[in-house]
């Protein structure tokens, strides 16, 4: 849709209204501003208040769109996979191909053998990873996975505790805290932080107190912060329950909240006080475990207690650990303790506290709108119910990743599974994989694993923009074209606006939109009615669906529609203000801190109240004495994962290294930019060192997302983060890629 524009400023034809949502949890409307076919630059909002403003990585787009290595034609693989020797070949050919593998493994192996493994790209409604989901389920079925790389361990919590995912309040609900905990959380970078900068800056300036718990000195630290807590990863959930130690000691918790809304209360307060297993949890106690200084933990207990209301944010980094549901389930318990939830000024916590009120039932909804037709998938439905699937359970077929079947195993065992297959317990053996939107190698645990488990399968097909490391084993490569080629809707990440996303140019080469390809695949796998509608029809359908949103036509041509709420969203206003009618989702209709569900599990590692437990690979694992390094992977500014990593002049705004802190440089001899090897039992992998206070002694960091790019003898100069994470889960499915045991060296 065109908008008229004064052409004095760079000559273009024409100015396209789009909106960004690169995975980054955002979402910012774009200005394209295009000249004869092209784009020639592209501008951030400059439209009613509140502004979303794009940040380095939607504005340098164009770069995106025009990479040398974008993928423009179909292709097939020619030489050893991984290696990236391909030949072109016709559209026609590639979809005969894949249609026709995908045919031959299910006649031969069944449909379990084909599997799906689908991620995000862009947050859209209707170009996404479903649509060939939903054709596979129409072909017969596929084997999935279950599993949220970014928080199935606060996912777990919320379900477990709340009844129900959580969500943020609005940002500007931050002016109404006296006291915001920033506990994992980096918004000043990741996290699904939209305008969260700017709310953040102004509630400071409006005189709350923003503290962070964080094993590094992050920007948000440095920009929004008036103190930093380092503490160990992983032990989190020490320091809270010896903050409710300190809570309960000084009588400081709110027990007519607690009485009123939660369970079982004195069952974790027993822990506490240490009369269930002997140990009280002081914060002496905790300092140990933790690092952080009993009388430090003390203060900031008081200060939580004594400042109401406080936003406790607790990000979904913590829970990505081998306990993180623990993480969460303690935060959502102090915040309990000092009767945060449900009121201005405070927050429910549970991890997507972080993602802002991104109106996601509507999301989730529309999202689906297409899968629904389908039906369930069969083999989902011919296997058992798996015993643990909590979350699945809830959410149904509107949950990502969540499966409730034993068909679907745990998305940081599929590489395990393709390797043992039946013979090793796993459900079926797989023979086909079918990727789209997903880097997989690169994004998730043990990518040595991953690449034996890819040499393994006798056919996959990647669906891809560029040439990953992940695209690289494909038999056979289908160009996907981006959002600027395209039409599409979608949510504002974290504040409250629907965008429509208008195609700005044509498909460059002949990538086609993932629309495209799922029609054209369905209808040769014999599924003629696989769609009624063109892209317009279905997006006018979806858009139909929305509240109030205008027109069809004068939102597309507007592109945004900012929702206008009569007062900041306070997620759980509703359950606080009026109890009895509107209890809370879990079979108590309270808040539960014991969780009789939990306990039904019986899994010791699963305890029915928030408990600290150990995780493997903490300093105290004897494995440390080769590894002594806690590895932590974080979310990088100029990355979106792994989107943008080719994008040089974004590379060189943040250079892949790993943080160390001076005193463990020092002692084995590293200079700021050394060349260091990172390394475990799981692989290494070889980047510069960035030596700085900025990360506390004992932890490095390595950010996930930079592209695996192994040298002649195979070690990764590329700095994947995932060579050096462990394919394991938490008991509640939490990733655990923030626990893992590393040595640094110089290269
Ligand atoms: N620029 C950018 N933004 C992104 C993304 C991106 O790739 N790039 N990804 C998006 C997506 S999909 C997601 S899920 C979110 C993820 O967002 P987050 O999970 O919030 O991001 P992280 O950077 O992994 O972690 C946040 C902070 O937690 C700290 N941390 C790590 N381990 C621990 C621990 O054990 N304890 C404590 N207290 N802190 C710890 C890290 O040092 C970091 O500063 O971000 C979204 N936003
Ligand atoms: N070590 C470690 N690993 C992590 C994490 C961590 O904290 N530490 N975080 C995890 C988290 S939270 C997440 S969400 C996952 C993300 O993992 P992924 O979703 O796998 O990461 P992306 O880089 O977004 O990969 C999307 C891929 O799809 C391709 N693609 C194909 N079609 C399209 C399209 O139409 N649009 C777009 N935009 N892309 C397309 C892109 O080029 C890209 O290669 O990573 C997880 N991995
Ligand atoms: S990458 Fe994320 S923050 Fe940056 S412009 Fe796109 S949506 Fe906005
Ligand atoms: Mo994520």
């Amino acid at each position: 849709m065109t908008i008229e524009y004064k052409k004095e400023h760079d000559g273009a034809d024409r100015v396209v209204m789009t909106v960004c949502n690169s995975h980054c949890g955002g979402a910012c409307p774009l200005k394209i501003h295009v000249k004869d076919g092209l784009i020639t630059r592209i501008e951030a909002d400059d439209g009613e208040e509140p502004q979303y403003k794009a940040c380095a990585k939607g504005r340098v787009y164009r770069h995106r769109a025009y990479a040398p290595d974008r993928l423009k034609f179909p292709m097939k693989r020619v030489g050893e996979r991984g290696k990236g020797a391909f030949e072109r070949i016709s559209w026609d050919d590639a979809m005969d191909t894949v249609a026709s593998e995908i045919k031959r493994i299910k006649e031969c192996y069944g449909s379990p053998a084909v599997l799906f493994l689908g991620s995000l790209g862009d947050v859209t409604w209707l170009h996404n990873s479903a649509l060939v989901e939903e054709l596979l389920i129409r072909a017969g079925g596929f084997s999935g996975s279950w599993g949220s790389p970014s928080g199935e361990g606060g996912l777990f919590a919320m379900m477990t505790t709340y009844g129900i995912p959580g969500m943020g309040n609005s940002r500007e609900d931050f002016f109404n805290s006296r006291l915001i905990i920033l506990w994992g959380w980096n918004p000043a970078v990741a996290g699904c932080a939209g305008n969260t900068r700017l709310y953040l800056a102004k509630a400071r300036e409006a005189g709350a107190k923003i503290i962070t718990v964080d094993p590094r000195y992050t920007d948000s630290a440095a920009i929004f912060a008036h103190q930093w807590i380092p503490i160990r990863p992983g032990t989190d959930t020490a320091m809270l329950i010896a903050m409710a130690y300190v809570l309960i000691t000084e009588n400081l918790h709110d027990q007519v909240f607690l009485d009123r809304y939660t369970l079982g209360f004195e069952n974790f307060k027993n822990y506490v006080l240490g009369q269930e297993d002997g140990i009280p949890k002081t914060p002496t106690w905790a300092e140990d475990i933790t690092g952080v200084p009993a009388a430090n933990i003390v203060n900031f207990a008081k200060e939580f207690a004594t400042n109401k209301p406080t936003a406790l944010v607790d990000g979904f980094a913590a829970g990505r650990s081998a306990h993180g549901e623990q993480f969460h389930r303690a935060a959502i318990t102090l915040a309990a303790m000092t009767g945060n939830i449900g009121i201005p000024g405070g927050s429910a916590p549970g991890g997507c506290a972080a993602m802002g009120d991104a109106l996601p039932p509507l999301f989730l909804g529309q999202f689906a709108a297409m899968r629904m037709k389908g039906g369930e998938n069969p083999v989902d439905l011919a296997a058992p119910p798996r015993k643990d699937a909590i979350v699945a359970n809830k959410l149904g077929r509107l949950g990502f990743f969540m499966g409730a079947s034993q068909s679907r195993v745990h998305r940081t065992r599929i590489a395990d599974a393709i390797l043992k297959g039946r013979s090793g317990g796993y459900p079926a053996d797989y023979k086909l994989l079918y990727l789209m939107n997903i880097n997989y190698l690169n994004q998730i645990s043990n990518t040595n694993k991953i690449i034996q488990g890819l040499k393994m399968l006798d056919f996959i097909v990647v669906q891809e923009q560029f040439m990953t490391a992940t695209a690289k084993f494909a038999d056979i490569l289908l160009p996907t074209n981006t959002f600027l080629e395209r039409n599409d809707v979608t949510t504002g990440g974290i504040g409250p606006f629907y965008g429509y996303m208008n195609k700005a140019i044509d498909s460059v080469g002949e990538s086609r939109s993932q629309f495209e390809i799922a029609t054209e695949l369905a209808s040769r796998l014999g599924i003629t009615d696989f769609t009624d509608k063109t892209e317009d029809e279905w997006l006018r359908e979806i858009v139909g669906g929305c509240q109030g949103i205008p027109d069809y036509d004068t939102f597309k041509k507007q592109g945004i529609h900012k929702v206008k709420l009569p007062q900041p969203f306070v997620f759980f206003r509703e359950q606080i203000n009026d109890p009895i009618k509107n209890p809370f989702l879990t079979s108590s209709g309270k808040i539960e801190i014991y969780s009789q569900e939990i306990a039904d599990l019986d899994n010791p590692m699963l305890p029915p109240i928030p408990k600290f437990i150990e995780t493997w690979e903490s300093r105290n694992d004897p494995l440390a004495r080769k590894y002594p390094l806690q590895l932590i992977t974080t979310h990088a500014k100029m990355r979106a994962h792994t989107q943008f990593d080719n994008i040089p002049m974004l590379r060189e705004l943040d250079p892949q290294s790993v943080l160390i802190n001076p005193v463990d440089a020092e002692v084995r001899g590293i200079k700021d930019r050394t060349l260091v090897r990172v390394f475990n039992d799981r692989g290494v992998i070889i980047i510069p060192a960035r030596v700085s206070e900025k990360i506390m002694p004992g932890v490095v960091d390595v950010p996930q997302g930079a592209w695996y790019s192994p040298d002649e003898e195979g070690l990764d100069r590329g700095g994947c983060a995932n060579i050096l994470t462990k394919d394991d889960r938490s008991p509640g499915g939490a990733f655990c890629f923030n626990t893992a045991l590393v040595q640094v060296v110089k290269a």
